[in-house]
């Protein structure tokens, strides 16, 4: 086919149109509309962070340890840290992240001592720029209410409880279960975690369940309880954590039967107290859970400041621990 000059040339000035006007849309915004390279914000580093901490209270050694952990972790990164202490109260938590908002902190961490109940002033912080990251528990509020969050798998913590009751007692027990505070993640987890196991076991039976809060004095007065009602029919007992399990002990003890023999005890934490009750022989094992979260809570911190990916959660690597070796760990042990 015989193509004429004009076809030719008015082929190519369309080509050339169409290239001028794709090169239009490729052509970079105006400057006042963009962002330089050079003009980006810089990196913030853990000197200019200031963050609050929203912790629930002091009600048991884990607590305490994690406490500790923060503190030092942002003394020793240079963070300018503000600390509230809630005293097991969610109101009191929720009154010290406003507090936080109006100190328009960069970002907020908060241990919720329940799941329920947070919305609101998540998405007060929210609305105010400031991020929440959730450290230890998880509270029950939509996705986009919190960036992230650090802590352990508590399911999972109750599995591992559960396993390794079933094996000391050989498939046949009747347990009581001191439960911690109530709506609170780790009790809630912790007490499906056990019950997911023990489905495969028909000789172990859970008789009693109750709270203790977490607190050694409750785990004292719930155990006493649930001895008055059962007696000697209670041969195995699982507590949501250490300090609860230490306080049973005492109660056992004055009921008159032997802890850790009479009456085998699971509990979790991984605290020195669990480790001394266990070469004591009046703990049979304590499951891991580890408070220490500071670094990685402001490691997080820091990421989410500068706009750097996070995960969702950053879950703890933990394990079980028994008598055999507790001499031997217990100096290793920070909390
Ligand atoms: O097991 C308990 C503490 O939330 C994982 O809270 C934490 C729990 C811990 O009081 O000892």
């Amino acid at each position: 086919m015989k193509v004429s000059k004009l076809a030719l040339w008015s082929a190519l000035l369309i080509a050339l149109g169409a290239l001028t006007s794709c090169s239009q849309f490729a052509l970079p915004a105006p400057a006042s509309q963009i962002t330089p390279a050079t003009s980006a914000k810089p990196k913030k580093t853990f000197k200019d962070l200031v963050v609050g901490y929203a912790q629930i209270g002091a009600e048991s050694d884990w607590r305490t340890g994690n406490t500790a952990s923060v503190k030092q972790a942002a003394e020793k990164l240079g963070v300018e840290l503000k600390f509230a202490d809630g005293q097991q109260k969610q109101e009191n938590q929720i009154a010290a992240i406003r507090s936080f908002i109006a100190m328009k902190v960069d970002v907020i961490g908060v241990p919720p001592v329940v799941e329920t109940g947070w919305e609101i002033v998540f998405k007060e912080a929210k609305a105010a720029g400031i991020p929440i990251i959730l450290v230890d528990r998880r509270a029950n509020v939509p996705d986009d209410l919190y960036v992230t969050g650090v802590g352990s798998d508590f399911v999972e913590e109750g599995r591992n409880a559960a396993r390794v009751m079933a094996k000391l007692m050989n498939g046949q027990a009747n347990i009581v279960e001191l439960v911690g505070t109530i709506d609170s993640a780790p009790a809630n987890d912790r007490y499906k975690g056990f019950r997911e196991i023990l489905k495969d076991y028909p000789g172990m039976r859970i008789i009693d369940s109750q709270s203790g809060d977490f607190t050694r004095a409750k785990g004292k007065e719930v155990m006493a309880e649930f001895l008055r009602k059962h007696g000697k029919n209670i041969t195995a007992l699982f507590a949501h954590n250490d300090d609860m399990a230490i306080g049973a002990i005492k109660a056992i003890e004055e009921y008159g039967v032997k802890p850790g023999e009479d009456i085998k005890i699971v509990s979790i934490d991984s605290i020195r107290a669990a480790f001394e009750a266990m070469i004591a022989g009046k703990l049979n094992a304590t499951v891991e859970c580890n408070p220490l979260l500071g670094p990685d809570f402001f490691e997080l911190a820091l990421k989410v400041v500068n706009g750097e990916p996070v995960p969702k959660w950053v879950y703890s690597k933990e394990s079980v621990f028994l008598p055999e070796n507790a001499k031997d760990i217990l100096p290793t042990r920070r909390y």
